[in-house]
């Protein structure tokens, strides 16, 4: 892919997820996938976005399962960001603003969640850079000579 092509793709995937997180309440919750790309996406997130709570999800653990809804329901959270668990059927969680952040083949339509994925980009990017042009997204102009927090 051509150098500005993947520069307007990161731009693009870093407003996207800005829009998102701007309608995020208090605590928003991070679900990743327990392999390694996974942990590197919820843990950029979790350091981008103040008061975030993190669930790994585990192996045979499904966020589309009656069980990991359930779980969410009861935790009621200001925000969900699912991250490197694929695009599925069906909203996680109602009323709940909620960025998908993933880099498998979609089989469904996760309601009206915002879904950020680089299925079928070139190269494929994983979900940790994602996550990456994701926070970056979140990041204010530095207003003199700090480096900025994950530049
Ligand atoms: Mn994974």
């Amino acid at each position: 892919m051509a150098e500005d092509e993947t520069e307007s793709r990161r731009q693009q995937v870093g407003a996207t997820f800005a829009e998102v997180a701007s309608r995020f309440g208090p605590a928003p919750l991070i679900l990743g996938h327990f392999d390694a790309d996974g942990l590197a996406a919820a843990a950029i997130f979790q350091r981008s976005l103040d008061g975030a709570t993190l669930r790994i999800v585990g192996k045979g653990e499904n966020p589309w399962s009656e069980e990991i809804r359930s779980e969410l329901r009861h935790a009621a959270p200001g925000g969900l960001i699912v991250t490197d668990l694929g695009v599925r059927e069906g909203a996680l969680l109602a009323s709940t603003p909620t960025a998908i952040v993933d880099h498998h083949v979609p089989t469904g339509t996760p309601g009206d969640a915002v879904v950020i994925s680089g299925h079928g980009w070139k190269p494929e990017p994983t979900s940790a850079l994602l996550a990456y042009w994701c926070a970056r997204g979140l990041e204010r102009p530095t207003t003199c000579c700090g480096s900025p927090p994950l530049g």
